[in-house]
């Protein structure tokens, strides 16, 4: 069976403890590969050895470093078609999805940043008393990048190029659940000549690197995205040690739909942001608002549309979905669907797993699921589900669907349906959310801040926002008179 390696230090090794974790094929429900199981020893090695690496790369050019990204970015393309097949493999997304989303925007991440840095520039402040102020913005050291297994590729990228094209150096930890891409990207890095060091890529359990990462004195910046619970445990390490963090968390993000949208536009893309991906999108809007004149249509429409998702291998060109993740993510998905029937919901489609094993599929499927009459305040509608299950809820007005969409704990993103601008701008202005989407879904333009309120996070990613973050600002002022 193939064993993954670590990247430390420029090299693909074992880890020290000599053992490894069994890594799953969503679709199979087999294990089909190993990864390293590291541990702090591991973790130790990659931050000696980019302490050493920081000493050059955070005096290098950003011209230098640019054109390094920017072939780390190339490579990505010109291995796209192993890197997709991995994907998919690994996640259990469909290959086509990894094709279209997950495999070019981890290559646009790299060229984004790698063209990014070029243009990056600092403040300076006058003063008329007779004093010049300006800002130096300085690479901090080694950085902590940890991502979580839904858009493998695309997170850990979205973390690791602004923080080399910053200067630092990086200490990465892909999910243990879908370490694969990663592992091709370490590859990737060397054919790139990155310097050694540079970036060091640990594989295993959260509980083990990711533990020894965020508490270890020399990494004094940590730039995590996954589960809240796990956000929590690492700003309560990270906060007496005073690290920068950088927080991407979980969401349950309201779809507001108006009576006066348009409507078919709105249908189509309400279906893709339920469930791409499965629905495992910390983006998907699971709690989905519609106004009380059209909601029976929409109900109906909605889920003749969902009904005709079909859910199949992978590697198939009609699969629209594919596996959940894991054996214990399709149970806790499973758990939702039950608790909802429990708090009284209605099962509108879906709400079971899917068992494809006559086509040699014995892995982890489930049907996109459909749920009505629940409140928007009990659990189903309050905490993060994470799979191909949406609730529908109609509303009356503006303000009832304003204090539903709010009620949550969380505050990532919200989507919004209207052709009423002015109605735009009074829901922006109410709305807890970092990110707001107006007649459609996921359009990114990496320029913008990302992140979200409340238990969604804490700081933002994207465009300068990061490049901020990842440096260290210090002020230099200079008495002429
Ligand atoms: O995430 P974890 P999991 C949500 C979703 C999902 C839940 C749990 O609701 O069901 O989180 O998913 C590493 N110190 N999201 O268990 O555990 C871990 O190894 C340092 C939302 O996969 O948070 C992995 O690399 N690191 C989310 C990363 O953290 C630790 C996407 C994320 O894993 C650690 C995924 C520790 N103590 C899940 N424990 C989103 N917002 O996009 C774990 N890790």
């Amino acid at each position: 069976m193939e064993k993954l390696s670590n990247y430390i230090n420029g090299e693909l090794i074992p880890p020290s403890s000599g053992n490894y974790i069994e890594n799953f094929e969503p679709a199979r429900g087999e294990v089909y590969s190993l990864i390293p199981d590291s541990d702090e020893n591991d973790v130790e090695k990659a931050v000696q050895s980019s302490k050493v690496a920081f000493e050059s790369w955070s005096k290098t050019s950003k011209e230098e470093r640019s054109a390094i990204l920017m072939k780390i970015s190339d490579l990505i393309i010109e291995h796209f078609d192993e890197f997709a097949e991995a994907e998919s493999r690994d996640n259990g997304k469909p290959l086509a999805l990894a094709k279209r989303v997950d495999i070019p925007r981890a290559s646009e991440n790299f060229k984004f940043f790698a063209t990014g840095i070029l243009h990056f520039a600092s403040e300076s402040h006058f003063m008329e008393s007779g004093a010049i102020n300006y800002t130096l913005r300085k690479p901090i050291g080694v950085v902590a990048c940890i991502s979580p297994w839904n858009l493998p590729l695309y997170l850990f990228s979205w973390k690791i190029a602004p923080a080399l094209a910053t200067g630092n150096c990086v200490i990465a930890k892909p999910s243990e659940i879908t370490p694969y891409t990663a592992y091709l990207l370490s590859k990737i890095c060397i054919e790139a000549g990155l310097p050694k060091g540079v970036l060091n890529i640990v594989h295993g359990f959260g509980h083990k690197v990711g533990a020894a990462m965020t508490s270890h004195k020399n990494i004094p910046v940590i730039s995590f995205t996954g589960g809240t619970a796990t956000g929590k445990e690492i700003a309560r390490i990270a906060a007496p040690m005073f690290k920068k963090l950088s927080l991407e968390l979980g969401g349950k993000n309201p779809n507001i739909i108006f009576e006066d949208c348009d409507y078919e536009k709105m249908l189509k893309t309400t279906v893709h942001s339920s469930f791409a991906n499965q629905g495992q999108i910390c983006l998907c809007g699971s709690r989905v608002f519609v106004q009380e004149g059209i909601y029976e249509k929409f109900k109906q429409d909605f889920i003749q549309e969902v009904k005709n998702l079909k859910v199949g291998d992978p590697k198939s060109k009609e699969s629209k979905q594919g596996a959940l993740v894991s054996k214990a993510h399709m149970e806790k998905v499973i758990s939702y669907i039950e608790l909802a029937k429990e708090e009284g919901g209605t099962i509108l489609c879906g709400g079971k797993q899917l068992d494809l094993s006559e086509n040699g599929l014995n892995g982890w499927f489930v049907e996109p699921t459909v749920i009505e009459g629940l409140s928007h305040d009990c659990r189903t509608n309050q905490e993060e589900i994470f799979g191909p299950v949406v609730t529908i809820m109609p509303f009356s007005s503006e303000e009832e669907v304003l204090q539903y969409a709010n009620s949550t704990s969380y505050g990532l993103a919200a989507i919004l349906w209207t052709e009423n601008t002015t109605r735009v701008n009074r829901i922006a202005q109410k709305l807890e959310s970092g990110i707001l989407w107006v007649n459609c879904w996921l359009v990114r333009d990496l320029r913008t801040p990302f992140g979200g309120v409340k238990n969604s996070g804490v700081g933002r990613e994207g465009g300068f926002e990061v490049m901020k973050f990842f440096t260290e600002p210090q002020n230099v002022c200079i008495k002429y008179e």
